[in-house]
């Protein structure tokens, strides 16, 4: 890790807790993404056009009852995503007692738009 990386993350992370505080209530408006639908008219109609990408990440928090995760997760090109920390709902068959705070996983997600669902996750050891 570079300064410059540690310094980078720290941004993404104060840009990523002050836009859950503001958009508490409000879907999650990431920049990158809305610029990932405007490269992609036909994705327009969120929610037919479901996409699957994979990642890798750390894990930051599990929300088992809550059914979600937050990840410190890496650039995702397949859909257009820079690294960021995000919380992502998980899909009912992922078993979540396999990956706890700090694990470095990787996962794949379902979805479109700024809504994606956790598929599959699992340490990368
Ligand atoms: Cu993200």
């Amino acid at each position: 890790m570079t300064q410059n990386t540690t310094a980078y993350a720290s941004i993404r992370a104060a840009t990523t807790a002050l836009a859950l505080l503001v958009g508490a209530a409000a879907p999650q408006i990431w920049p990158s993404e809305s610029r990932a639908e405007m490269n992609m008219p036909g994705m327009k109609d969120k929610g037919k056009a479901a996409k699957t990408a994979s990642g890798t990440g750390t894990v930051f928090a599990v929300n088992a009852g809550g059914r979600s995760v937050t990840l410190n997760h890496a650039p995702m090109p397949e859909i257009d995503w820079p690294a960021m920390k995000m919380e992502f709902p998980v899909a009912a068959e992922v078993d979540l007692t396999k990956i706890k705070t700090g694990d470095k996983v990787q996962f794949t997600l379902t979805g479109s738009g700024n809504n994606y669902t956790v598929q599959s996750i699992t340490p990368s050891r």
